[in-house]
C-alpha cells in the first residue's frame, strides 16, 4: 500500500467505552451535529487527520491551475479565454481558503507549501495527466469539476466549521465550472466530425483518471474509518464514485458520445451503473510520483514560488515600514 505520510496516531478505531472521558465529550458533540471551531479542544489525531485532508485539497487547487493554465493563451475565442481566466483565478481563491483553513488548526502557510515542494505533501492524482487539446478543458471542468462537487458537497456539511464554511463557497464556484466545462463539449458535440472526435478523445483519456479521484476503493481506504466518525468524511470512496458514475453516463448519452468502458451496464435491480475494474495501479504509480507529468507540475510550483519572493519581500518591506512610528508633525 502506498504509505500515509502523516501519521495522524490512529492504528484502528476505538468504540466510545475506549475513549478517554474528554475524547467521549468530543465525540458526543460531533454525533450531535455541532460543529467543531479552532479554539475547541480537539484530539491530536482529528487535528492532523484535517490539516493532512485541508492541505492536500488546498494543493490540489493550487497544482489543479496548471493544466488548465496551458490553455489560456490559446483558447479558441476570446470569450472562452476570459471563462477559462476566471476559472483558474477562482482555483486560487479556492486554494487561499483552504489554507487558511488549515492555518486554524496551528500549522502555518509556509510549512504546508515546503511540504508541496519537497515533494512530500499529496495533491490530487489527476493533475498530473496532460491537457494536449482544447476537448480537454471541456472534459476538465465537466468531469473534474465535476467530481470535484460530487465529493465537496458533502464537505459542506462536515464536523470542522472552517472546513465546511470554505466548501460552500468552492462548491458554488465548482458549479460554474464543470457547466462551462459541459458547454465546451456540447459545442465540440454539435459542430464537425473532427471536432466530435476531439471530445471523444478527450472524454477517453479522462474517464478513468476522474474516477480514481475518488481514492482507493472502500476495502483499501486507510483513512475512512476513522475520518466518518468524525464526520470529516459523510460518504465513502466508492459511494462517491458511484454517484458520478450514475449522473454522468446520461450526459455522455446526451453529448452522443460513448465511456470508454466496454463493462458498463446499467443495473435495472440496484437502480445504478455497474462499470468496468479500475487500474489500480496506475493510480499507485501516480501518486508514487510517476504519473505523466508528477514532476513538471512539482517544477513548475517550485518555480512560481521563488518566481514570486521578490513580491513577499516587498510585501514584508512595505508593512514593517507602515509598523514603524511615524514623525509626529508639529
Ligand atoms: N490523489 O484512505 P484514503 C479539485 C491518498 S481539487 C492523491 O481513502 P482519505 C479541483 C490519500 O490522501 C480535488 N492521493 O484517504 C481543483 C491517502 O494518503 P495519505 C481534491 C489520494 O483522505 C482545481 C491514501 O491515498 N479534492 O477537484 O480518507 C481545478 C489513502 O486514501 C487520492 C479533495 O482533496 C487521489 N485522488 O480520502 C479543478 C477533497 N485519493 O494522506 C478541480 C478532499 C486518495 O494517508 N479530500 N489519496 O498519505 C477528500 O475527500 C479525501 O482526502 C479523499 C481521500 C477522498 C481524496
Amino acid at each position: 500500500m502506498y504509505a500515509q505520510l502523516v501519521d495522524t496516531g490512529t492504528q484502528s478505531l476505538r468504540s466510545l467505552e475506549e475513549l478517554a472521558p474528554q475524547e467521549r465529550a468530543f465525540q458526543d458533540r460531533i454525533d450531535a451535529g455541532v460543529k467543531i471551531e479552532p479554539k475547541d479542544w480537539m484530539p491530536e489525531a482529528y487535528r492532523k487527520t484535517l490539516i493532512r485532508q485541508i492541505s492536500q485539497h488546498a494543493h490540489s487547487e493550487i497544482v489543479g491551475q496548471l493544466p488548465e493554465g496551458n490553455w489560456v493563451t490559446r483558447a479558441p475565442t476570446l470569450q472562452r479565454k476570459a471563462i477559462l481566466l476566471a476559472k483558474i483565478q477562482d482555483e486560487a481563491g479556492h486554494g487561499l481558503y483552504l489554507y487558511s483553513a488549515a492555518e486554524t488548526l496551528g500549522v502555518s502557510r509556509d510549512e504546508l507549501l515546503a511540504a508541496l515542494h519537497s515533494g512530500k505533501a499529496k495533491y490530487s492524482s489527476i493533475f498530473n495527466y496532460p491537457t494536449i487539446n482544447w476537448a480537454d478543458m471541456g472534459a476538465v471542468g465537466w468531469l473534474v469539476d465535476g467530481s470535484a462537487i460530487i465529493n465537496q458537497i458533502p464537505l459542506c456539511r462536515c464536523s470542522y466549521g472552517p472546513y465546511a464554511r470554505a466548501m460552500i463557497r468552492v462548491c458554488k464556484e465548482e458549479s460554474f465550472h464543470a457547466r462551462q466545462g459541459f458547454d465546451i463539449m456540447m459545442a465540440l458535440c454539435k459542430g464537425s466530425p473532427e471536432q466530435k472526435q476531439m471530445a471523444q478523445d478527450a472524454l477517453n483519456r479522462w474517464w478513468w483518471p476522474a474516477l480514481m479521484m475518488f481514492g482507493p476503493s472502500d476495502a483499501e481506504s486507510v483513512n475512512s474509518a476513522q475520518s466518518a466518525q468524525w464526520r470529516i468524511k459523510l460518504h465513502s470512496n466508492d459511494e462517491l464514485r458511484q454517484r458520478m458514475v450514475d449522473q454522468t453516463v446520461p450526459q455522455v448519452e446526451y453529448l452522443g458520445l460513448n465511456v470508454p468502458d466496454p463493462d458498463l451496464r446499467w443495473n435495472e435491480d440496484t437502480g445504478h451503473y455497474e462499470f468496468g475494474e479500475i487500474d489500480w495501479s496506475e493510480f499507485h504509480n501516480v501518486l508514487k510520483g510517476n504519473g505523466p507529468c508528477n514532476r513538471e507540475r512539482l517544477r513548475t510550483r517550485v518555480k512560481a514560488y521563488e518566481d514570486g519572493q521578490w513580491f513577499r519581500d516587498a510585501l514584508v518591506a512595505h508593512a514593517d515600514k507602515h509598523a514603524e512610528p511615524q514623525p509626529r508633525v508639529a
